[in-house]
């Protein structure tokens, strides 16, 4: 049961009263799913830990794809492919194309301006997390949105014919080459951004989103301490699949479970992510799966996981935080 430590409420809000939630998010669906549990819950109750595992540096600039569709999501300012700035324009694109400079990678006009101010911050001793919490301050996302950490870390792709950045993977090479295996460049020296283990340790409960498991939470989980806190709260921990009948819902998902050997099914993941939570949520097209989750020793919840609207993806959050 979520308990209750306080008194504010919105008016459609998960019942009981103040919780904290953490979220452990990738990009669109984890930032998504944390659009609803921003609607659903108390002012100032949810933070979310996001992945860095996706930046890269692009035409000069600092860019952290899953950290910005997470603000621009709670801000009210997403693009209509769920990354990127709603209405945005490509000016500079236009010129960097003309020019013969790298267009591989889409940065419309307004989404440079976000990169231009972390990039000189960034450049002046600040650190990722102070720069996140000022836009989400500034834009009033109504939630902490803290990255796992402030130190250089990158995923690498490993294929059949070497390895490859990971946005290089997914954009550049459109997430074709089979994956192999995964490497986290930098992950040794990462540290947890300030405050992650600590809300961690604080929340009611942590929902590991309907992200991508190897390329949105592992980047997360693997920074130094972070796997075992949430372990740590297993019982508190409820993880919402990332596929539903035995398709993502967004992404490679699918071909990885199969190229790195496991199961392509909700099933897959659960078996994956059962060291770490008590909870796991299934969509209604794989209820016969219910069973075989428990076997895991997992308590199994079965509902309607695809988020479409506001109101599927607030349904979702409450299903998820009282269930
Ligand atoms: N996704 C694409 O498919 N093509 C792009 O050119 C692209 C550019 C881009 C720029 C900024 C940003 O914040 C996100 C961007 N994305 C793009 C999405 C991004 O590659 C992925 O959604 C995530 O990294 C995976 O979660």
């Amino acid at each position: 049961m979520l308990r209750p430590v306080g008194k504010r409420r919105r008016p459609d809000g998960v019942r009981g009263a103040r919780v904290t939630v953490v979220i452990l998010a990738g990009g669109i669906g984890g930032a998504r799913f944390a659009l609803g549990a921003r609607d659903v819950l108390p002012t100032n109750a949810l933070t979310i830990v996001g992945n860095v595992g996706d930046d890269l540096e692009h035409w000069g600039l600092a860019v952290s794809p899953d950290i910005d569709t997470i603000l621009y999501t709670l801000a009210g300012r997403v693009g209509p492919l769920g990354w990127g700035v709603v209405e945005d324009s490509r000016s500079a694109l236009g010129v960097v194309s003309a020019l013969g400079g790298p267009d591989w990678f889409i940065l419309g006009d307004a989404d440079v301006g976000l990169h231009l101010v972390r990039t000189e911050r960034l450049r002046a001793g600040a650190t990722l997390s102070s720069v996140v919490e000022d836009v989400g301050r500034r834009w009033r996302v109504g939630a902490t949105i803290l990255p796992a950490t402030d130190d250089r870390l990158r995923t690498v792709i490993v294929t059949a014919d070497g390895e490859v950045g990971f946005q290089e993977w997914f954009v550049g090479r459109r997430a074709a080459p089979p994956v192999v295996a995964l490497r986290l460049d930098g992950v040794a020296e990462a540290r947890p951004a300030p405050g992650v283990l600590e809300a961690i340790g604080a929340a009611r409960r942590i929902v590991l989103a309907p992200s991508n498991p190897f390329l949105s939470l592992d980047p997360i989980l693997a920074v130094e301490g972070i796997r075992a806190s949430i372990a740590a709260r297993r019982d508190d921990v409820v993880a919402v699949s990332p596929i539903i009948a035995g398709r993502a819902v967004k992404g490679p998902l699918g071909e990885m479970l199969d190229s790195l050997g496991h199961e392509r099914s909700a099933l897959g993941v659960a078996r994956y992510l059962a060291p770490l939570c008590g909870t796991f949520v299934l969509d209604e097209a794989d209820r016969d799966l219910a069973g075989a989750v428990e076997a895991l020793g997992m308590r199994a919840i079965v509902t309607a996981t695809l988020m479409v609207d506001d109101a599927t993806r607030r349904a979702l959050a409450r299903a998820v935080l009282e269930g």
